[in-house]
């Protein structure tokens, strides 16, 4: 942060750190040198702060998270400025975000450009502001506001922050020569009632059934998430504690939150989501360069439900179908289904659909068994279990399935075990994972990174677990490998289950990070 004597008595602190200013423990320090300095000077009547390159501040370092923990000495900072004896104004242009929104409040005024952004982003990255927004933002726009703010993340712009009372003035010019201006009219005013930290939070009488309706909230939207509803507790406590209280009450919560395997899960998505689409595999395919392949026909397998509408897709898309399907009752049905919606796309499609029989195919496996009984799982109102009707989703044991299960096991001679939750889950978990170590060690994907982000936004995997890949480093490499090994051994005929040769050369790495499995492993063994 630099720091700058202006004329009519002013000085400027201009936080400096590219590419988002963020409080880096350089910045934090030079925040406080640059008081101290306007302090000890008799000649500075207001300070300015202000962000460089059109950006006030994106708040904590976040690459600096798994070094320190954040928000704790920066609190301190915030409240120095509340009780600071000279006027201090923030001039935001750009974004004022967790941290930068936080160091804002702790200023006297807020001035910004129409076109900034504020607000406290935290629950993002599984954390909440820390650095006294908690205890800050209800005092100042009381506390409905402050929890849908603070519990979703969402920034607000410039116009919607003045109305809710964040800003005090909103121009369409430099911020910082308006405050430079703004300064010097303030500077005979008092500055007790603009310290946010001797206020009380506005109360209302139903305080107790919006915080209750708060939780029931959060829960539903963001379930399994820790961080939204560890911040209502903060909030709480703004309420409930005074300030010296409340902020030790945000401390130990916040810490609390950094410690947690989600906070470090959110903050590995933050870098990741921003990486991805800077990275291409190997084999240089990538979204950007890649060009379609010619299709000439089609060939699809089955014309159940799905089979139906993906030949149904590539017949209205003008390319030729073979639908195979052996079951001819189901044939019959699906040619009535293709033909009735092909003659209802006439007017807008020449292509018709063929549909040949043929699957003469023998199965051994229970599941292809299930299905040759036409028990297609919900669809059909039974599969593993009974539903409460076709496309029903309430399921009920089938005592049919016990019987079938009992000839099963007599004809292939198998013996009944109960199989534990948890080896349920390593097994469906640890050969997903296994497959993304194969992906990457034949070069298809650019990074571990892509892999969850895939995950991530295309399978609903729990954003507060960072994805397969980043859960595999959470669990341990050798975790993984040993247990893979373990239950390839036990089941040889499940191919999903040996481990890869990626997985086992990191392994005998130890537990190395994500970011480092590509140097470690060396360059990939095939290319697309
Ligand atoms: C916090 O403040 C905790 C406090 O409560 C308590 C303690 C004080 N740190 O997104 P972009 C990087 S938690 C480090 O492409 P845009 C980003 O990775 C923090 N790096 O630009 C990228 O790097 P690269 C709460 C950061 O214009 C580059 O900057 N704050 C940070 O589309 C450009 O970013 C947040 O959660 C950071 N805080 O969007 C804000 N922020 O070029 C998170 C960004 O190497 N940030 N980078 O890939 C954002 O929402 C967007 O980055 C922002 C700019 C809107 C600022």
């Amino acid at each position: 942060a630099e720091y700058l004597r202006l004329p009519h008595s002013l000085a400027l602190i201009r936080l400096r750190n590219p590419p988002v200013n963020a409080l880096s423990l350089a910045v934090v320090n030079g925040i406080r040198e640059g008081l101290q300095k306007a302090m000890s000077d008799h000649t500075i009547k207001a300070i300015v702060v202000c962000g460089a390159n059109d950006k006030f501040c994106a708040g904590a370092d976040i690459s600096s998270f798994s070094r320190s923990s954040p928000g704790i000495s920066f609190g301190v900072v915030v409240d120095e400025i509340q009780r600071y004896e000279k006027p201090v104004v923030a001039a935001i242009r750009g974004v004022a975000l967790g941290g930068g929104l936080e160091l804002a409040l702790g200023c006297h005024y807020r001035i910004a450009h129409a076109e900034a952004r504020v607000g406290l982003p935290e629950v993002a990255l599984g954390i909440l502001p820390g650095a006294r927004g908690t205890q800050l933002l209800p005092r100042l726009i009381g506390v409905p506001m402050s929890l849908d703010l603070i519990t979703s993340g969402r920034p607000v712009g410039a116009d919607e922050a003045l109305k809710l009372g964040i800003l005090d003035v909103v121009i369409n010019s430099d911020p910082v020569e308006e405050a430079v201006k703004f300064s010097q009219e303030i500077l005979d005013k008092p500055l007790e009632p603009r310290r946010l930290l001797n206020k009380s939070v506005p109360s209302l009488p139903n305080m107790d059934s919006i915080f209750s309706e708060a939780f029931a909230k959060v829960q539903k939207q963001y379930p399994g998430f820790l961080a939204p509803e560890t911040s209502i507790q903060a909030l709480q406590a703004a309420v409930n504690l005074p300030y010296k209280l409340g902020i030790k009450e945000e401390e130990k919560l916040a810490l609390y939150l950094q410690k947690s395997g989600q906070a470090r899960a959110l903050q590995y998505v933050f870098f990741a989501e921003s990486s991805v689409h800077k990275q291409s595999p190997p084999s240089v395919a990538s979204w950007q360069t890649a060009s379609p392949q010619p299709i000439s026909s089609v060939g699809v397998l089955g014309l159940g439900t799905m089979g139906r509408g993906i030949a149904m897709c590539f017949a209205k898309a003008g390319i030729p179908v073979v639908a195979v399907e052996s079951d001819p009752k189901q044939l019959e049905i699906a040619k009535k289904a293709v033909t009735s919606m092909l003659e209802r796309e006439a007017s807008k499609m020449q292509q018709s659909g063929r549909a040949w029989t043929k699957p003469t195919l023998t199965f051994s496996s229970s599941a292809d068994m299930l299905c040759e009984s036409g028990r297609f799982g919900q669809k059909t109102g039974k599969g593993w279990y009974q539903y409460d009707k076709p496309l029903g989703r309430v399921h009920r044991p089938d005592p049919w399935l016990s019987e079938f299960l009992s000839q099963y096991r007599e004809t292939h001679h198998l013996e009944s075990r109960s199989i534990s939750q948890e080896e349920i889950l390593e097994r469906c978990l640890y050969s997903l994972i296994n497959e993304g170590f194969r992906i990457l060690g034949e070069g298809i994907a650019a990074s571990p990174e892509q892999i969850d982000i895939i995950y991530l936004s295309g399978y609903g995997w729990p954003r507060y677990r960072g994805g397969p890949m980043f859960y595999a480093a959470t669990v341990g490499l050798p975790v993984v490998l040993e247990k893979l090994q373990k239950y390839y051994t036990q089941n040889p005929d499940v191919p999903q289950l040996e481990p890869s040769d990626y997985l086992k050369k990191l392994a005998a790495h130890g537990n190395p990070p994500p970011k480092d499995w590509q140097s470690l492993a060396g360059p990939p063994g095939s290319k697309l």
